[in-house]
């Protein structure tokens, strides 16, 4: 089964969004299988936003990340990478349709409230950064037959 790393950033921790994205995610029928409030530092912010270290948002997107607590969680379903970006709609809110959780709550780029990974394989690398692999639990819900067919 696919595992996806969400984020609620920031500012969907300072307002109060960590339910709503949480409720979101639930009602669409994946598994909470991880979750942690953490205050990410400069160090695990520089791994896991790597790839944008040359970009001009660079800067400001770790000092961002790093301003307050942010809710790490691990999400599982058939398909969990593309159905949680689904949820959360485009990268800029502003492009973003309403019904999405960047469409319906956010303005900007660059408080784009939530982070969901973007393939399979980064998943791996990000939940590893953010979860021990005991963080991350294995169980049964009785009402998955009510959700999917297999
Ligand atoms: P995250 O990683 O936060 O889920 O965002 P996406 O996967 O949807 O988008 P991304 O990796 O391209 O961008 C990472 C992060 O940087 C911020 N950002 C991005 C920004 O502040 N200005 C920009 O111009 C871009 C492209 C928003 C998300």
């Amino acid at each position: 089964m696919e595992q996806t790393l969400v984020l609620v950033k920031p500012d969907g921790v300072q307002r109060g969004l960590v339910g709503e994205v949480i409720s979101r995610l639930e009602r669409r029928g994946l598994k909470l299988v991880g979750m942690k409030l953490l205050q990410i530092d400069e160090a695990l912010a520089g791994r896991h936003y790597a790839e944008h270290i040359d970009r001009p948002f660079y800067r400001g997107l770790v000092d961002f990340i790093t301003s307050s607590p942010t809710v790490a969680m691990v999400w599982e379903a058939e398909n969990a990478v593309i159905l949680a970006r689904q949820t959360m709609g485009e990268t800029d809110p502003s492009k973003s349709p309403p019904g999405t959780i960047r469409g319906d709550l956010g303005i900007t780029i660059g408080r784009n409230l939530v982070h969901g990974s973007d393939s399979s394989e980064s998943a791996k690398r990000e939940i590893g950064l953010f979860f021990q692999p005991r963080e991350v639990l294995a169980y049964e819900r009785n009402l998955d037959p009510w959700i999917t067919e297999s």
